[in-house]
């Protein structure tokens, strides 16, 4: 008897052919709260998928969870308490986006520094008509200095390409030493000052914890220098969304360039859509075709192997979280 899964997410047929191999799936484009749903929900020994918010109220209805699987790498959007007072095992899926996550986020350092969306639509709208001046020069990357909020496997990506590719000092803060990172250890998240101060750009990779909710708000980018660049593709909740919009319109720092957000899908009518000195990217960090379809099969060969009850054989990427202090 195949044990019933409950996808929450479209995924290439191939793999679906692959989870149905070894699973009774039942497919949705998303947690739809419907009655249809709750009745699968019910019987569903597995559930696996993405973004979507798995909380209490939803799990209470899963009485024969044995095992989630996220094709994420953040795990914010689950009730972790729940999960280890049921013992029901969390699997994630780090490491395999790690290369594209960093790309993404050198992206928005290049693109934010060099005002390359703000140039190309002036291109577009048929304003450029002479050759660029100061008043439009953006700045350069090479040789400055780069702060990192959250020394974590994407970090350590994003700055290989960072020391390696443009010859840029990194310091950080982490909640302790990264061992595995030659870089200037600062001071962890409780002692950032010196770190916003002394950094050209400021980037934050934390995961969206109890502890970094709100980490990032006005007293902090009044510390930023006045030429200084934010990068956030971590989570939007760990920042103060409306500081930074003061922040950037009162001129406190130079730019930002973000990949998340405190609302997502991010409303037209946010401030930060009319801001020219912010660079706005839909949460495309690990959006590559081949990244997302490591993510997805990673994500099948963690539950398959958790609903077998051989949590040892995971994915060499997973995690699992039985207890929420993992
Ligand atoms: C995607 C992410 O949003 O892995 C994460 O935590 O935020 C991104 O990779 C996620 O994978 C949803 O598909």
């Amino acid at each position: 008897m195949k044990p019933k899964v409950l996808l929450y997410k479209r995924i290439p047929e191939q793999a679906l052919a692959k989870l149905q191999a070894q699973c009774d799936v039942v497919s949705f484009d998303g947690i739809p709260h419907s009655t249809e749903f709750y009745r699968e929900l019910a019987d569903a020994q597995g559930l696996i998928g993405s973004s979507a918010v798995i909380n209490h109220p939803l799990l209470k209805k899963a009485p024969k969870l044995k095992a989630i699987s996220t094709i994420s790498v953040g795990t914010d959007q689950f009730d972790h308490d729940y999960l280890a007072s049921h013992q029901i095992p969390l699997m994630h899926t780090p490491n395999v986006l790690n290369e594209t996550t960093a790309d993404t986020i050198f992206t928005l350092i290049m693109c934010t520094a060099r005002r390359a969306v703000e140039l190309t639509n002036m291109v577009k709208q048929g304003n450029w008509t002479s050759s660029i001046k100061e008043p439009h020069f953006g700045t350069d990357v090479h040789g400055k200095t780069l702060g990192i909020i959250g020394m974590g496997r994407i970090g350590e990506a994003l700055a290989k390409r960072a020391h390696f590719g443009f010859d840029m000092p990194i310091q950080y803060c982490n909640r302790s030493r990264n061992m595995k990172a030659e870089h200037t250890y600062n001071a962890t998240y409780l002692d950032m000052g010196n770190l916003l101060a002394s950094s050209d750009f400021v980037c934050v990779m934390t995961p969206l914890t109890p502890d970094t909710h709100k980490l990032i708000g006005a007293n902090e980018f009044a510390k930023m220098k006045k030429s200084a660049i934010f990068i956030n593709a971590s989570r939007g909740k760990v920042i103060d969304e409306t500081a930074l919009i003061e922040a950037l319109e009162r001129g406190e720092i130079r730019a930002a360039g973000l990949d998340v957000f405190e609302v997502e899908p991010l409303p037209a009518d946010s401030p930060l859509c009319q801001l020219n000195n912010a660079v706005l990217f839909p949460h495309i960090g690990s959006a590559t075709a081949e990244t997302r379809l490591k993510m997805i099969e990673c994500a099948i060969d963690n539950l398959i192997n958790a609903l077998k009850g051989d949590l040892s054989k995971n994915c060499a990427n997973a995690h699992l979280f039985i207890n929420p202090t993992d």
